[in-house]
């Protein structure tokens, strides 16, 4: 491959698209190449690295420059470079590739972004790597925990020929090259740029921050924000980018681009500022916004930050030169009462009063529909906010009944789907178990995997009926705990989870035995029948535990309600 010489983070991008024609012949080959499918992490990189974001590299990283880069920020030729950008497989995958082999980078459907030539395949010291570039081994820290447990124990390492950009679909005038945004500066006379890096939503204090910037550095401003979820709390991405454009309007006319930066953040504090600068000067920016815990992880268990403060802008601050690009460091804004204006803790004038809300207070309120304060945000951006993010009467939620066979699930899931329908409000659906061994699961029987998958896929269509804002109720048994948890953490991430242990014992049950099914299975003529021979894993934290020995099926179902009513779900 022909790889031009190129200046460090100069003037020349190091772009690994190959020509048309290449990209022909690489395609045919291909179906020769073994396969590497990428996460969604490993596919931001490998867009980063096509697209020139990281330039000069050339590819995945080999061990020669792995090794200086994690030890002491250097390519082994000495160029600054902060974090490994280094693809990691399994061991098995490992096992498959070896050195001067090309293989075909994939992602899950099977469409080909790229090829990679291998250099270098080899087993890494994840330890060493999570001490030096996150400066901790704890896993409370998200890019450790990312490091150990989610990550392959090899890299392999090479160039990369780029043949098609991973496909976006969403706000696609607002995805850019580094030289298509250069390209725009050039069209619009622009010499100064100053760039922002975000992964929250923009409030007035980062609003601030950016106008201040802009008349220090007299630049034009990028936002480039990230689009990648980085912990799950995040605000989502469709929500975040509406947010950024209704805050585009509040810029003086022409004066800023919004672009969208799929870049997989690892949350290194300092070493990740620098990565940041580097991307903005590829992206031709001439200085750069470096604010409180830059790409922090916040604090660790004991509530001690991963870094300091101020740790970040100082690493920068002193590679600044070496990039080539002018940090602004900011100090944290607050907002001044008397003046209705935000200023650096440090400008506050004495007697004056300020005011200040932290994110966590700020997402509490959102969620709870409370108030938010104009000061703090843009009316239309909480409005934004509010609409992906609706109170909890307006969310989705999942009624999940549990409990043995008997116990009285499906009365209640009934009276409960009765009840809601009475309410009206919103759209309720009844996923019994019967329904769903009829409609769903019809070819599975009651092993331990048959099981799991039936109760997996009674959560994966809660959890679509969740996220549009519906109720579902389930009432499979659901016997195993850590089926129930799983399901639980996706469904979370939409709406309520409302697991129902109907925990009528099993005398009772096997006393009413409606269906005859106890009496079988005492008889031996059912097998692994739940309660008899087969484990029920009793929930540990269930939001709601009812017996129905005693208790009418309205009166489990008023429990259920009081409790939906008692965390704000109905009103
Ligand atoms: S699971 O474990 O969640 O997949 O079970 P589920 O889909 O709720 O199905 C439970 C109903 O199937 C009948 N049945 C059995 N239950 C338990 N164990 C075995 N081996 C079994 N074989 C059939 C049983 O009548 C359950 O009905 P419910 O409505 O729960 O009483």
């Amino acid at each position: 491959m022909n790889h031009h010489q190129v200046e460090p983070y100069g003037g020349t991008l190091v772009e690994l698209i190959v020509d048309a024609e290449r990209g022909a012949a690489l395609k045919e080959l291909s179906r020769a190449f073994p396969r590497i499918t990428l996460t969604i992490r490993q596919l931001s990189d490998l867009e980063l690295l096509m697209n020139g974001s990281f330039s000069p590299l050339r590819g995945f990283m080999t061990r020669k420059d792995y090794e200086p880069v994690v030890d002491r920020m250097r390519l082994a030729d000495g160029t600054l470079w902060p974090i490994p950008i280094a693809l990691d497989v399994s061991e098995a995958e490992a096992a498959r590739i070896e050195p001067g082999q090309t293989v075909a980078l994939c992602d899950a459907e099977g469409f080909m972004p790229a090829v990679l030539h291998v250099e270098d395949v080899w087993r890494y010291d994840k330890k060493i790597e999570a001490e030096k570039v996150y400066g901790t081994m704890d896993t409370a820290h998200p890019g450790v925990d990312f490091l150990f447990n989610h990550k392959g124990a090899h890299y392999v390492g090479g160039t990369v020929e780029g043949i098609q950009q991973p496909l976006h679909f969403a706000y696609r005038r607002h995805r850019h090259s580094p030289a298509e945004v250069r390209a725009l500066y050039a069209k619009l006379g622009w010499r100064r740029i100053v760039g922002f890096q975000t992964r929250h939503p923009l409030h007035r204090a980062q609003f601030e921050i950016t106008l201040r910037a802009m008349a220090e550095a007299k630049a034009n401003l990028l936002l480039h924000p990230v689009v990648r979820r980085v912990k799950p709390n995040d605000i989502d991405t469709y929500t975040r980018v509406r947010c950024y454009l209704e805050a585009y309007r509040r810029y003086p006319p022409n004066m800023m681009l919004l672009s969208l930066l799929p870049l997989s953040m690892r949350m290194a504090g300092p070493r990740e500022a620098l990565l940041h600068a580097i991307i903005r000067k590829n992206y031709g920016c001439t200085h750069f916004i470096v604010g409180q815990d830059h790409a922090g992880p916040g604090a660790d268990n004991g509530g001690n930050p991963f870094y300091a403060p101020d740790a970040a802008a100082k690493a920068a601050v002193a590679h600044a030169g070496e990039i080539g690009i002018g940090i602004l460091p900011f100090a944290e804004m607050v907002y001044v009462k008397e003046e209705d204006t935000y200023m650096p803790v440090s400008e506050v004038p004495e007697n004056c009063t300020t005011d200040g809300l932290s994110r966590e207070e700020f997402h509490r309120r959102l969620r709870a529909g409370r108030r938010i304060p104009e000061w703090y945000s843009f009316p239309e951006v909480v409005a934004e906010l509010k609409t992906g993010y609706p109170p909890r009467h307006r969310q989705g939620f999942t009624i999940f009944c549990t409990g043995l066979s008997g116990a009285g699930k499906s009365t209640v899931a009934k009276v409960l789907y009765a009840r809601f329908q009475e309410i009206g409000k919103r759209p309720v659906t009844l996923l019994d178990g019967d329904i769903v061994r009829l409609n769903l699961s019809s070819e599975l029987g009651f092993s331990r995997e048959d099981r799991d998958l039936n109760v997996r896929r009674i959560g994966f269509v809660a959890s679509e009926i969740t996220k549009n804002r519906g109720i579902a109720i389930c009432a499979p048994i659901a016997p195993y705990r850590q089926t129930r948890r799983q399901i639980r953490s996706v469904i979370e991430q939409y709406g309520g989870f409302v697991e129902v242990h109907v925990n009528t014992p099993l005398e009772v049950c096997e006393g009413r035995d409606r269906k005859g099914m106890y009496a079988k299975a005492r008889a031996g003529l059912i097998k692994g029948f739940t309660g008899v021979d087969d484990p029920y894993e009793s929930p540990e934290q269930a939001e709601v535990s009812i017996d129905t020995t005693d208790m009418t099926p309205s009166e489990a179902a008023q429990e259920v309600l009081l409790f939906l009513e008692r965390e704000g779900y109905i009103k």
